[in-house]
């Protein structure tokens, strides 16, 4: 089913589909369940606060499918990405390293080799593009809600922030999302390392949600109870460029 179908279904398993009664109680409960986006605002912030609002309610922590070995795509669909920028070449040169800061009782630095230490995540899953394209693979990397856990994100956090080493590439998750246990800090795929145009060496996998949530070159992860002061406030760069903040399939 595609995203579109699904976020389609989930609207009308609301009772909206137009209907302005559906509109309010739905915002009714997105207001009650603290289900209200960062990009809420504007002249799209009442469809997306739906869409965020009924997903939430509707899929809740529901699993994005996972295939078999076989499904795997032979020619993995590679996006374009921009070549490694200095940035990018800084942190390869002194060993790449995640940073945890924020809300957070033990801000962290870790190495790749921290993060292969820890309890290790595999998922077949797909990647969908916002343009229709997509392709399976398998992730291995380390369950973001483990590096969460060790860091000890403070209960008042509601986001997660992530950032690559890619100018403009920046993301949130809500706590739901950043504690799913497939959301993956990826470092290898179908049974390799991560190569550097899938997102080498570290990725964030959100299989739940389409592609551009799954930012590569991760570098800094910060917890915060506001996204206000993170760019605009919308919660990522893709609101800012026309895209919803949440982009769950
Ligand atoms: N740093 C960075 N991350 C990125 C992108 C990018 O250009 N730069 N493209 C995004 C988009 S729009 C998609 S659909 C997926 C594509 O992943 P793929 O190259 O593995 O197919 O990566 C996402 N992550
Ligand atoms: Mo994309």
């Amino acid at each position: 089913m595609n995203a579109i179908t699904r976020r389609r279904m989930l609207l009308g398993a609301f009772g909206v589909g137009g209907s302005l009664a559906g509109i309010v109680a739905a915002d009714r409960i997105a207001k009650r369940y603290n289900l209200i986006p960062p990009d809420c605002r504007g002249v799209y912030g009442p469809g997306e606060t739906l869409t965020y609002a009924a997903s939430r309610v509707v899929v809740g922590d529901a699993p994005a499918r996972e295939f078999s070995r076989s499904m795997i795509s032979k020619t993995p669909f590679l996006n374009e990405v921009a070549p490694p920028n200095d940035a990018y070449k800084k942190l390869q040169a002194s060993g790449w390293k995640l940073t945890v800061d924020g809300m957070v009782a033990h801000p962290l630095t870790l190495t790749l080799a921290d993060l292969r230490a820890m309890a290790v995540g595999r998922q077949i899953t797909e990647v969908s593009c916002e343009e229709g394209w997509s392709y399976v693979a398998e992730w291995i990397g380390t369950p973001l809600r483990g590096v969460l856990n060790e860091a000890g994100v403070l209960p008042q956090a509601r986001y997660i922030v992530y950032r690559s080493t890619d100018t403009n590439w920046w993301d949130s998750l809500d706590m739901a999302e950043a504690h799913h246990p497939q959301t993956l800090l990826t470092w290898g795929m179908n049974d390799g390392d991560l190569p550097i145009g899938f997102g080498g060496p570290l990725r964030m996998r959100v299989p739940r949600q389409l592609g551009y949530k799954s930012i590569k070159y991760i570098a800094s992860l910060t917890a915060t109870d506001s996204m206000k002061g993170f760019g605009k406030g919308l919660g990522s760069a893709s609101p800012e460029a026309g895209y919803s903040w949440f982009a769950g399939i």
